[in-house]
């Protein structure tokens, strides 16, 4: 029950209980959205016999749990089945392509095709009995060549995938090549690789519109577009990606922006092994990640689960085509109940305002703040460069000129638990730098779980544009999006006290200098069908 299970969610995607970890192959199918995911079906903690589990849904709210899909059975995939991707083949026939761990612990690709086509939630899947399709190559390590991408084909009718890997700490994405989707043949040099970054995990690679934030699919390939890869950096638990340019015929990609570990990332908090796939229904390119627990073995073992996906987000390419954009789909519409909406509201110095009539614990809320006088605005320490490190070191209890201000989500009555997001603004060679943190150090009473602060910087000019927040809160994840997505941070969080319908949220000011709400809409999210048998 809810008092038992305070931090599941209710519109979080999840198993009914036990492990999960990344998404895999999401497509949408004949009508039907379908989600895979790593799964230990025997336990809450990870384990070597990893699964692929399986649920469909027709609105990406509401998930039906099917059968496993893909077990361990085989010589090619008897130590696990990791993750991978799905592809729509000519003749519209699903197929996937997953990493299996053979009988020698070599880490292979497979393929596996859904049994009935005419199945409409294509229930079982079927493995080719030629896998493994691609072999470890040459002078890799047998654990270091994992994750295949959904494929594209280039204008000469062969079809490509990456598979991450590494070399001496250098990450890779290799390229493979195939006419038939069954025999498959290393290009010789890789997508990509960088020294230093350790192993690349759950690579993805797609187009996205220069001028539109419409979804592009996934092999269209002309001047309109550019082309993002991403890659997991296992060492950290971080997604970064890259805009460039891509050739196929040489396949030849030039990033445009560095791969550093103070670059851009899809989310500054948890947010890891997320993958992307085009939904043709409302044209637009859906993102999920894994977001994984903060808290301790035991109390999983205790809870009887771990790990939640992140909820759904369109992603396309900012207008600057610098960065990406994302935001959480419109579906969740679905859910709302109760909204609550005011306009101009001054927040003065230590303002601390209720947000009344939501159910605090399940929420959608939308902030925009406007900010008169910046010339007040602090000079910033030339020494501060790592904006995770400035939101540590001033945290949300640390009274500044124009922040912290933001959202006290979460928060008990005595305001002993809360998780604040908030910004500030500061001034450096006569710009203004916003600064987005997600501060966990107050979000729980109890001792043993990760309560890092999260913070990356926001890159917009609050002279033009106001500064807006978003945040989706649902019991022990919160996601939040500031500047209509271009940074988002996600964060777990477990309160012992601010739980169910004792949480409470706030708007909060304790800068020096007031700022103005200038719109805030704020709305219950009810309880999706998340992965439960229906009667
Ligand atoms: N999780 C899978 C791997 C992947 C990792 C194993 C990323 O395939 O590299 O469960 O979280």
């Amino acid at each position: 029950s809810a008092t038992e299970q305070p931090h599941r969610t209710a519109f979080h995607f999840q198993p009914p209980q036990n492990w999960m970890n990344d998404p895999n192959g999401p497509m949408y199918y004949n009508g039907v959205y379908h989600l895979f995911y790593q799964h230990n079906p025997f336990g809450p903690l990870f384990s070597n016999q990893i699964y692929w589990a399986h649920s469909v849904s027709q609105d990406l709210i509401n998930w039906i749990p099917l059968d496993l899909a893909i077990a361990p059975t085989e010589p090619f995939d008897i130590n696990s089945c990791w993750s991978g991707s799905a592809t729509i083949l000519p003749g519209n026939i699903p197929a996937i392509l997953y990493t299996g761990i053979d009988s020698e612990n070599r880490q292979v690709q497979n393929l596996a095709v859904p049994k009935n086509l005419s199945d409409p939630y294509l229930n079982e899947w079927v493995k080719y009995t030629g896998n493994p399709v691609i072999n470890l190559p040459d002078g890799i390590q047998p654990d270091d060549f994992r994750d295949p991408t959904t494929a594209w084909m280039a204008d000469d009718g062969r079809w490509r995938i990456l598979v991450g890997s590494q070399k001496d700490k250098t990450g890779i994405a290799f390229v493979y090549q195939s006419d038939d989707f069954v025999s498959w043949s290393k290009y010789d040099s890789p997508l990509l690789t960088v020294p230093g970054t350790g192993i690349w995990e759950c690579p993805d690679f797609f187009p996205v519109w220069v001028d539109s934030a419409k979804g592009v699919d996934t092999s269209v390939m002309n001047s309109r577009v550019k082309h993002v890869l991403k890659v997991g950096l296992f060492d950290y638990a971080r997604d970064y990606y890259m805009i460039g340019n891509y050739s196929p015929s040489k396949e030849n990609y030039v990033p445009q922006n560095e791969l550093t570990l103070s670059t851009l990332r899809y989310d500054y908090g948890k947010y890891y092994a997320s993958k992307s796939f085009f939904d043709p229904v409302k044209d637009r390119r859906i993102l999920m990640a894994w977001v994984n627990e903060s808290d301790s073995e035991a109390d999983d073992i205790a809870k009887g689960w771990s790990g939640l996906h992140s909820f759904p987000r369109s992603v396309w390419l900012d207008q600057n085509q610098k960065q990406l954009v994302q935001w959480p789909i419109d579906e969740i519409e679905m859910l709302y109940e109760n909204e609550v909406s005011f306009q101009y509201k001054k927040l003065e110095d230590g303002s601390l305002h209720e947000i009344q009539g939501v159910t605090a614990s399940q929420a959608d809320v939308k902030i925009s703040f406007k900010l008169a006088n910046l010339e007040e605005a602090e000079e910033m320490d030339p020494g501060w460069v790592d904006p995770q490190l400035i939101c540590s070191e001033q945290d949300a209890s640390k009274q500044g000129k124009f922040g912290p201000f933001g959202l006290l989500a979460l928060a008990s009555n005595d305001l002993t638990e809360q998780t604040a997001i908030f910004f500030r603004v500061f001034q450096k060679n006569g710009r203004y730098v916003v600064l987005m943190c997600s501060d966990q150090s107050r979000s729980s009473t109890k001792n043993g779980i990760d309560k890092t602060i999260y913070g990356a910087f926001l890159e917009i000019d609050p002279q033009e544009d106001e500064i807006s927040l978003r945040t989706l809160i649902d019991h022990s994840i919160i996601e939040s999006f500031g500047g209509g997505g271009k940074t988002c941070i996600t964060a777990r969080v477990y309160p012992t006290l601010a739980i169910g319908g004792d949480a409470r949220l706030f708007v909060f000011n304790y800068g020096t200098e007031s700022v103005v709400i200038s719109e805030l809409n704020a709305w219950s999210v009810k309880k999706a069908q998340m992965n439960v048998q229906t009667p």
